[in-house]
């Protein structure tokens, strides 16, 4: 089943906004199977970020998700990776649509609140990168009937 890496930034966590985010993932009919608060280190943020090392806002990428807590998270579901892209919203949230995260709580680039895998593969990736297997539980959503059709 898809799986998604889904982070909520330093910003979100201070924002007292780790329920209503978990909320959405939750309600939409995800399946919460990874979750921890973790500050993270210069090591972790860098490998995280390490697509942008060469980006004029990479420092200032690094310093914020180092500066508190954050909520780490993997959920799984049908279309996952996609869908959770759709619920966070565009990178800028001047320009993300309202009803998404970043549209309806954040203004600046630089603050955006969230992450989440832009991609399948970078998904796997990146839960293999913050997640150890044995933080991982598969279970089954036992409403699953109610919110998947089968063989849909
Ligand atoms: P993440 O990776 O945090 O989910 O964000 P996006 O996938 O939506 O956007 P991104 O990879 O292009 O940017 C990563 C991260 O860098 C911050 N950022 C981005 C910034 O501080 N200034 C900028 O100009 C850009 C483009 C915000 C998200």
């Amino acid at each position: 089943m898809e799986r998604t890496f889904i982070a909520i930034k330093p910003d979100g966590v201070q924002r007292g906004l780790v329920g209503q985010i978990i909320g959405r993932f939750e309600t939409k009919g995800f399946t919460l199977v990874g979750l921890k608060i973790i500050s993270v280190t210069q090591k972790l943020a860098e490998q995280h970020y390490d697509v942008h090392k060469e980006k004029p806002f990479f420092s200032g990428l690094i310093e914020f998700i180092t500066s508190g807590p954050v909520v780490a998270m993997v959920w799984e579901g049908e279309g996952v990776v996609a869908s959770g892209r759709k619920i966070i919203g565009a990178t800028n949230p001047l320009s993300a649509e309202p009803g998404t995260i970043r549209g309806d709580y954040g203004i600046s680039v630089g603050r955006n609140l969230i992450h989440g895998s832009d991609a399948i593969e970078t998904a796997q990736k990146e839960i293999s990168l913050w997640f150890k297997e044995e933080e991982l539980v598969s279970w089954e959503l036992t409403l699953s009937t109610w919110i998947v059709e089968k063989n849909s």
